[in-house]
């Protein structure tokens, strides 16, 4: 028998095996950022791996993929509970970017810290927004529904086996490899031709709207290596002759511990696509829709960190607006120098991050009593705190991706009033609850505080 979180470990590298094939830049990315990881290791030992062990980082994982119906976003529901992947946040990136984007997006991934820890594989999922009149007319929507009623994403054994891996949490050997075999498969790129002219149409709305409705199928766009120095790594690929975007995503490289997530990417070549014109014959072209991208993960932020975060963010904004050629990176590092506690001991001490807590091994034993209170608990050794690490993502990074890999602006009408699309719909069309971040993390948290007072004699005060 296989458990759901050897399929997803499974899944995960037999992914990134066949994307390594078709998109060779990957493989570079991800020998640059083990040969980094290693030499984090090597000159900051155990400190290295205070955000997850060497283990998990090397194998760790995102991917994104892109769909066009709730009932498609239904099905991959189902594709990835059976690796034990929830739906976590909303991500509405209509407005987030400069460029037209006309989708919301849920990740999915594993939620215990157990199962983070075994393999902590996620996917960054995107639906289509056509009932969004800003960026489809009546006609075009109309047109564009029609279509992807006609495509089937995923053949029907794949889903019957989904469903007997979730009921189950397992699948006999045979099932998995199956079930592994057609999984990896629905996220290949296909070799069907392109009707030329249907892509075009929808390319001038968004090259996003193209590259989901203006196919017959998925394919993943992008797997994400995770590496422990993002700046070394970003330098290393430059050296290569990779051009990546000009900038990493997120906080600053600053003084004070790594928060939330850092990302840059690159834009992958365009790759040669079978092209059907109007008039049926069948013509060689090019189309550019993979990419890689590559990230840095810190420590999860409670409410209060993100409001910080999201306001340092707008300051740095305003500078550079006041400033042009501004320099974002060292504004950056300023601002946070001034605003953000730089120790985890202060980022927990005013409730900015996540931590969970454990007894520690040298307390005091010489029969006094423990103070009450976890800050006070830390702060005279009796328990230590272990960060959180964040497991999500950020809609203004996700927008940047996204906006860096688009070939043309596309076009939204602001003068139309947008759709309403948000967490309660998104959870409609997932047919399953979209899980709320913070709750997961403060869940987490909170479980290992009530641990510490049950072994601290305090809990029955
Ligand atoms: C997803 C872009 C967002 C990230 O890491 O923020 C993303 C996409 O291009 O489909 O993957
Ligand atoms: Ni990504």
């Amino acid at each position: 028998m296989i458990s759901q979180w050897q399929l997803r470990a499974a899944f995960a590298a037999r992914l990134s095996d066949m994307y390594g094939r078709e998109v060779p830049a990957y493989t570079t990315l991800v020998d640059v950022s083990r040969r980094v990881n290693e030499d984090v290791l090597r000159a900051r030992g155990a400190d290295a791996e205070r955000l997850g062990s060497v283990g998990r980082v090397t194998a760790e994982r995102h991917g994104a993929i892109r769909v066009g119906t709730p009932g498609e976003l239904g099905q991959v529901a189902r594709i990835f509970g059976a690796l034990g992947m929830c739906p976590v946040g909303f991500y509405d990136l209509r407005e987030a970017a400069a460029s037209a984007v006309p989708v919301v997006s849920t990740a999915f991934r594993p939620v215990e810290g157990e199962e983070l820890a075994r393999n902590p594989f996620r996917v960054f999922t995107s639906l289509l927004t056509p009932a969004d009149p800003r960026f489809f007319d009546a006609d075009l929507r109309a047109r564009l529904e029609t279509f992807l009623a006609g495509r089937e994403l995923f053949p029907p054994e794949l889903l019957a086996l989904a469903d007997r891996a979730a009921a189950g949490r397992e699948l006999p050997d045979d099932d998995a490899e199956r079930f592994l075999h057609l999984a990896v498969a629905a996220f290949e790129l296909s070799t069907e031709p392109v009707d030329k002219a249907w892509y075009a149409t929808l390319e001038r709305v968004s090259a996003v709207a193209a590259d989901i409705g203006g196919v017959r199928s998925t394919h993943i766009n992008h797997l994400t290596p995770r590496v422990l120095d993002i700046d070394e790594l970003y330098r290393r690929m430059a050296d290569r002759g990779i051009e990546m975007i000009d900038t990493i995503q997120g906080p600053p490289d600053w003084q004070g511990p790594d928060l939330l997530l850092r990302q840059t990417s690159f834009r992958a070549l365009a790759e040669p696509r079978a092209m059907r014109t109007p008039d049926g014959t069948v013509t060689s072209g090019a189309l550019r829709v993979r990419f890689g991208e590559v990230e840095a993960r810190g420590i999860a932020v409670t409410r209060n960190g993100r409001a910080l975060y999201d306001r340092l963010l707008d300051l740095v904004d305003q500078q550079a607006a006041r400033h042009p050629g501004l320099d974002r990176a060292a504004c950056a590092r300023t601002v946070w120098a001034a605003h953000v506690p730089a120790t985890e001991r202060e980022l927990a001490a005013q409730g900015l991050a996540y931590f969970t807590y454990q007894v520690a091994s040298d307390r005091p034993r010489d029969g006094r009593r423990p103070p009450a209170g976890i800050a006070e608990l830390l702060r005279q050794g009796w328990v230590r705190a272990e960060p959180l690490v964040y497991e999500d993502f950020l809609p203004r990074s996700a927008a940047g991706i996204f906006q860096s890999n688009l070939s043309g602006e596309g076009s939204r009408n602001d003068e139309q009033e947008g759709a309403a699309y948000d967490s309660g719909w998104l959870s409609g069309a997932l047919g399953r609850d979209v899980l709320d971040p913070y709750a997961l993390y403060e869940q987490q948290q909170n479980r290992s505080i009530a641990q510490v007072a049950r072994e601290l004699g305090l809990d029955g005060e």
